[in-house]
């Protein structure tokens, strides 16, 4: 049975059951126990702490794993990034107060540095040549500057307010990171067609978030147009109304564009205009 280890609490919890769920995998989370299996699919899912994920991948006691980036970056273990998740997403940064008059990275020459990320931030001092002492800290390393345990910190940012409320800037972003769902690499022919389920899945889930479904009543006339603002997957559908001259037209659009969209279709007379959320898209 192929095994999925997830985050049991944190940050990429929430999103990863979610995913799950989106991709009609059923797990049981109101007794969650060390190991779930999913009623509906041949998956167990195994919760542990994130740190710990890339290790039991890449000794295949979990097939797969849904972790950030970051830690498999840190960890070194060998393991397959199968897909990027696009949730969890943020970045690994140096940052120093705020006072300080940074002229680029030989400034952290000879400085001590806070980090729960040694490893890459090892490989990152290698890179620019830089001799620094890394300051090993778990938890609350944005405090470190305050009580004069380092310099300067190596830390995970994303909207950068704990930054600003602990008096740092941040002056490197040294990697970017997102949730990933990672492989083992070494699955059997029967876990691999279980993988490939789960990406083609994953896959159709992505493109769906991205898209709205469109539909609206069009002036006959004006179809032509329509279908150059609105190329859809192979060409939109065109429905004949009651009322003669008009017409229906349907297609999906991406919400980046939806805005300029419905604003084109106006200009050439479009009403009624309805946007729904889709469910699933299998291309
Ligand atoms: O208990 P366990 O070991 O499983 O969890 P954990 O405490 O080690 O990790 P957790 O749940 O905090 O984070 C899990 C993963 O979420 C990380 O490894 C990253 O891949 C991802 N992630 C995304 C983040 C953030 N965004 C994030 N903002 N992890 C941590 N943070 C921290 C950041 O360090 C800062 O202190 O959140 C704080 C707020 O960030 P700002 O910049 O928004 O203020
Ligand atoms: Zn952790």
């Amino acid at each position: 049975m192929l095994r999925l280890a997830i985050q049991s609490k944190g940050r990429l919890n929430e999103e990863s059951t979610a995913l799950l769920r989106e991709i009609g995998i059923d797990i049981d989370d109101s007794r969650r126990k060390f190991l779930a299996q999913a009623p509906n699919f041949p998956l167990e899912v195994l919760y542990m702490r994130d740190d710990d994920i890339p290790q039991v991948v890449s000794s295949g006691t979990a097939g797969l794993g849904i972790v950030g980036l970051n830690e498999v970056e840190e960890r070194g273990f060998d393991v397959k990034v199968e897909k990027k998740l696009g949730f969890g997403g943020c970045r690994i940064s140096l940052a120093v107060p705020k006072a300080v008059d940074y002229d680029g990275p030989q400034w952290f020459q000879g400085k001590r540095i806070a980090t729960s990320y040694p490893g890459i931030l090892k490989r990152w001092l290698q890179e620019n040549d830089i001799q620094a002492r890394i300051e090993v800290i778990t938890g609350s390393v944005e405090i470190a500057p305050a009580a004069d345990i380092a310099d300067a910190i190596f830390d995970i940012v994303s909207s950068g307010g704990t930054l600003v409320s602990n008096g740092l800037r941040e002056v490197e972003q040294v990697i970017f990171s997102e949730a990933v769902l990672i492989s083992s690499g070494q699955l059997s022919a029967e876990e691999q067609a279980t993988l490939d389920e789960i990406l083609f899945r994953i896959d159709s889930a992505m493109v769906s978030r991205r898209k709205k479904y469109i539909l609206m009543n069009l002036p006959e006339a004006s179809v032509e147009e329509a279908c150059r603002i609105l190329p859809a997957m192979r060409s939109p559908t065109v429905m004949p109304l009651a009322a003669k001259g008009w017409c229906s037209m349907h297609s999906v659009v991406d919400e980046a564009d939806l805005w300029d969209k419905i604003r084109q279709l106006k200009a050439i007379g479009a009403e009624g205009i309805l946007v729904l959320n889709i469910d699933k898209i299998i291309p």
